[in-house]
């Protein structure tokens, strides 16, 4: 037993001076909850599992992290499922804990440093059964060392001429096997047909039968031809995921040929990498996919929730991220769903608040993705509103008429949507839609 205790029930922190974290935890039966709390503040700020002759008094009082609340049920603005939180009431060995960590414990703008304290040997610690990192809530000035996104939504929106509406993207589907000729002609039916987005999927960055530059060179001379055809604005969205000397290889081969946007699957390559592309300044979008990230954010007890995952994201420089559908085939709570989105669209330039402030970070536009087809847009509208890109690949692909009919056919969703026109009612006029809607119903 530590003779420092790192738990202060009344201790009140200070958002200018702390890094609040809220964990949910469950001991592991031996400890009671008030001393594992304590332990996850020792592993995660400056203890161990002794006590050092080399900590001083004067260094514990500056640096220690402080349990501040010990609780039986979830914030108000987390929803779990009742049976979490009345499982959590009967039982002495579940709670959620606050902990508020010194500023000085972090180096500014170093997202890897922040996740190796408070999302670090936390998790492994044998004294507890189960750790999840709730949310993270920063002091602005911690925010302010951070870029965040070079462009945000306002930024997108700019690139595309487009105002309100949500932005309709497609992932070229199969993921991979087709070659770059091939993506320039589904790119110039998807594009010609009412889709403002097209984009890589998360796995193809540059195979044998798909050389990334090739496909590079293919698509910017298609994209050029519809932008002409049609009038409109079109964005390619190019994975550049990899090592990151090929990331920034290919990022500038985008930039080179006139590219506006690339991907990167943000927990494969890390948020190290992603803020050192946005370091960059190429000044291209960068649109985050979230491949894996079920791998710790989907158990509801342990791992760390997809809300910080895209507060992290926000801040190291993603313009716009997958963060869900609610109504399509990946898993996503509507509420978890909405309050990402919420947060990630929140724009707080010009406002001095007094909790959490990100006036000088610019809003990210929220992805939903993911088993989309034109009889979910207008459910999925409803629940997320306008400022999102929805992007449909199967849904669009899978059309039985090809995918200029199943461009046809989601641009013809997203218009009766918006029109609040019932889609079956639409598909009466509108025959790709009619035939999308009897393959995938509504
Ligand atoms: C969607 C997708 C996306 C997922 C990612 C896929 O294709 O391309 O990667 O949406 O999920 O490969 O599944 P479909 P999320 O439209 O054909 O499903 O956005 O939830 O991270
Ligand atoms: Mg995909």
């Amino acid at each position: 037993m530590s003779k420092f205790s790192y738990v202060d029930l009344k201790f009140k922190p200070d958002l200018k001076k702390h890094i609040i974290a809220t964990y949910y935890l469950e001991t592991n039966g031996e400890d009671d909850i008030k001393t594992s709390a304590s332990k996850v503040a020792a592993e995660s700020s400056i203890g161990t599992w002794t006590d050092v002759k080399t900590l001083s008094k004067a260094t514990f009082e500056r640096l220690h992290a402080i349990v501040f609340e010990i609780s039986d049920h979830y914030p108000s603005y987390f929803r779990v499922s009742k049976t979490i939180e009345n499982k959590m009431k009967k039982d002495k060995n579940k709670a959620v804990i606050k902990i508020a960590y010194p500023l000085d414990l972090f180096e500014f703008g170093n997202i890897p440093q922040l996740l190796s304290s408070v999302g670090g040997n936390v998790f492994s610690m044998k004294c507890i059964k189960n750790l999840r990192l709730l949310d993270l809530e920063f002091p602005k000035k911690y925010i302010n060392s951070f870029q965040g996104p070079y462009h945000g939504i306002s930024g997108i929106r700019k690139k595309l001429n487009i105002k309100n509406r949500p932005l309709i993207g497609s992932i070229v589907k199969p993921k991979v096997g087709m070659t770059p000729k091939q993506y320039g002609k589904i790119a110039y039916d998807v594009w010609s047909n009412g889709i403002d987005i097209i984009k890589d999927d998360e796995n193809l960055t540059s195979l044998s039968f798909n050389k990334f530059e090739d496909r590079v060179r293919e698509v910017m001379k298609v994209k050029k031809r519809v932008e002409k055809e049609t009038g409109e604005k079109k964005m390619y969205v190019f994975n550049v995921t990899a090592p990151f000397d090929l990331m920034l290889k290919r990022a500038k081969f985008v930039k080179k040929h006139g590219g506006k946007c690339v991907m990167i699957d943000v927990v494969s390559v890390g948020m190290d990498n992603v803020q050192l592309l946005r370091k960059q300044d190429l000044k291209l979008v960068i649109h985050g996919h979230r491949a894996g990230h079920s791998a710790f954010t989907r158990n509801d007890e342990h791992g760390m929730t997809m809300y910080v995952l895209a507060k992290l994201a926000r801040l190291a420089g993603i313009d716009q991220f997958h963060t869900g559908t609610v109504v399509g085939k990946m898993d996503g709570d509507e509420d978890d769903v909405i309050r990402i989105d919420e947060f990630l669209k929140e724009d707080w330039a010009g406002f001095d608040i007094l909790e959490e402030n990100w006036s000088s970070i610019k809003p990210t536009m929220p992805i939903a993705s993911g088993g989309l087809h034109p009889g979910l847009t207008s459910k999925l509208i409803e629940i997320l509103g306008n400022n999102v890109i929805i992007n449909y690949g199967g849904g669009l692909h899978g059309h039985p008429d090809g995918s200029a009919s199943g461009a046809k056919a989601c641009r013809q969703a997203i218009d009766a949507s918006l029109k609040n026109i019932s889609l079956s009612e639409y598909a009466k006029t509108h025959k790709e839609l009619q035939k999308a809607l009897k393959k995938w119903g509504k």
